[in-house]
């Protein structure tokens, strides 16, 4: 079967009916699904499920160590895709038939409509188009959020219609998501959390990446690039990602508007100092040490959050609108400003490109942060070539590391790779990152970009590196007395 189920970040999904699944997997019988959610969902689907050899197909997102295990292994086809489309592939047939939907809610009316919880993502779409649909009444959950949703779902192909978004706080669609009573083939009772996680307090780099992107932000302000009261902010997943847009806690920036996809606890602060006047997204994903607070003071953060379906939280066309300011996560970033956001050494793959795709594109300012390093400062994340391109060199337009700032808009590959090696890349690897850019410009009428190089070279000179800094110190050779 083909099953889709509600959740989107680790926040709103079914863990009940998935649960008994596996344990009906675990006694022997066998069952193989395709499954589809809005973006990644929590252990009880994408571990448990997995582990128990359920799940043959995956779609578009996951971030699950055993679901990425068994993906790198081959066990389980996954396809990673942009999150905005997914609704688009379930209207148009091209996942082929949906057979049951299972939506966690915080619940339903005689009518058959279902009021979402924590997340959205792909679950209008998944319910209008499934042949049967199974709903997880979570009592976790808390029946105060009915009216923080806002559901709105275009037509499929050629009925499409304008999606009416011009500001982050319209309100477009309904608060429930509408249902055929006779569609509904079971309704179940739970009272289990979401399994967010906790997010590490914020780290000496990340703050230097937030305090380069808002000391940036405020010269393009002055510099009469920007207005003074920004366009709205989107942030992607992540510790870095939550302390790079907590930076803008210290900003003089008021009165701001989010429109992501996911909303961390980052968002919340900001909204409770009153820096952030309305968030919507599709997701709130906070941590457990925040959920508490947050339900104490719902009623204040409904009149300022809206959480809308993944399609339009995601839009190209309303992203491009509203003119955002995008701020998501490169795993490393080539010389020429191309992007790989998923996979490591080009055939594993890490999570999947998420919404990042969707908001790099079409912003007005697409912004991605990495470390300079990682595995303790022996890989570079500053490359000569990625090993897998997500965004291309030119929805990447400005590059944040520990070290510093690349603005690569209006730039040649020659003078990106200039900023990009003195700017972001860590001290230790700008000698061999500058050896490669000489190698280059030494052909000459090969001059408007990289040609690809055999990646064995890059390797061979950062091991060189590692190899030389890891060597102990030679001893000091006893100076002969002069007679
Ligand atoms: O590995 O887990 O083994 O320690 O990658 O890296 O530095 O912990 O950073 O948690 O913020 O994740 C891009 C993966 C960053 C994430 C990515 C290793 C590193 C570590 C994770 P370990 P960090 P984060 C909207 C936005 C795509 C989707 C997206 C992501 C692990 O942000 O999935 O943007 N983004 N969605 O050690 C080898 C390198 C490496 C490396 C990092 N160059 N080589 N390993 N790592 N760089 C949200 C949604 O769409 C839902």
């Amino acid at each position: 079967m083909t099953v889709g189920t509600s959740g989107f970040s680790i926040a709103g999904y079914p863990k009940a009916v998935p649960t008994a699944l596996a344990r009906r997997a675990e006694k022997g019988e066998r069952i193989k699904i395709t499954l589809i959610t809005g973006a990644s969902v929590g252990d009880e689907i994408d571990g448990q499920l997995a582990r128990a050899g359920v799940i043959a197909r995956r779609y578009p997102y996951q971030s699950n160590k055993s679901m990425r295990d068994l993906i790198n292994d081959n066990e389980i086809a996954y396809v990673d895709m942009h999150l905005s489309q997914v609704p688009f592939f379930i209207k148009n047939g091209y996942f082929g038939k949906i057979d049951v939907a299972v939506i966690e809610a915080i619940g339903i009316d005689e009518q058959g409509n279902i009021i979402p919880s924590t997340s959205i993502g792909c679950s209008n779409t998944l319910v209008e188009y499934a042949e049967k649909v199974i709903v997880e009444v979570n009592m976790w959950q808390p029946v105060k959020l009915e009216g923080i949703h806002d559901v709105y779902s275009p037509g499929r192909i050629k009925q499409t219609e304008m999606i009416p978004v011009v500001l982050p706080n319209n309100r477009v669609g309904m608060p429930y998501i509408r249902c055929s009573p006779d569609k509904i083939a079971a309704v179940v009772i739970t009272e289990i959390p979401d399994g967010t996680a906790s997010l590490a307090k914020t780290d000496e780099n990340s703050q230097k990446m937030a305090d380069y992107l808002i000391k940036f932000i405020e010269d393009e302000v002055a510099a009469g690039r920007l207005p003074r009261d920004l366009p709205p902010i989107q942030s992607g997943v992540g510790n870095v990602a939550n302390a790079v847009l907590g930076g803008f806690q210290k900003s003089n920036f008021r009165n701001l508007t989010v429109y992501s996809e996911v909303l961390q606890d980052a968002v919340l602060d900001l909204i409770e100092t009153e820096r952030v006047a309305f968030a919507s997204g599709t997701a709130l994903t906070l941590s457990p040490e925040r959920i508490d607070e947050f339900y104490k003071a719902l009623d204040m953060f409904k009149h300022k959050l809206f959480l809308r379906p993944v399609e339009i939280s995601c839009s190209p066309e309303v992203v491009r609108r509203l003119g955002l300011i995008a701020i998501n996560t490169a795993i490393e970033v080539d010389l020429a400003g191309n992007v790989n956001s998923t996979h490591i050494g080009g055939d594993r793959i890490m999570n999947g490109i998420g919404g990042s795709g969707d908001f790099a594109r079409n912003a007005a300012l697409p912004v991605f942060t990495t470390p300079s390093t990682a595995k303790n400062g022996t890989i570079s994340c500053i490359v000569p070539h990625v090993s897998h391109v997500d965004h291309t060199e030119h929805d990447a337009h400005v590059i944040i590391t520990e070290y510093g700032l690349a603005d690569l808009r209006c730039k040649t590959a020659y003078e990106r790779a200039e900023l990009l090696i003195e700017n972001c890349a860590h001290p230790r690897f700008r000698p061999a990152l500058r050896e490669f850019v000489a190698r280059q410009y030494a052909k000459k009428g090969h001059r408007h970009g990289f040609a690809p190089e055999d990646l064995i070279l890059w390797q061979q000179a950062v091991d060189e590196i590692n190899a030389a800094e890891s060597a102990p110190a030679k001893p000091a050779k006893a100076k002969k007395k002069k007679s």
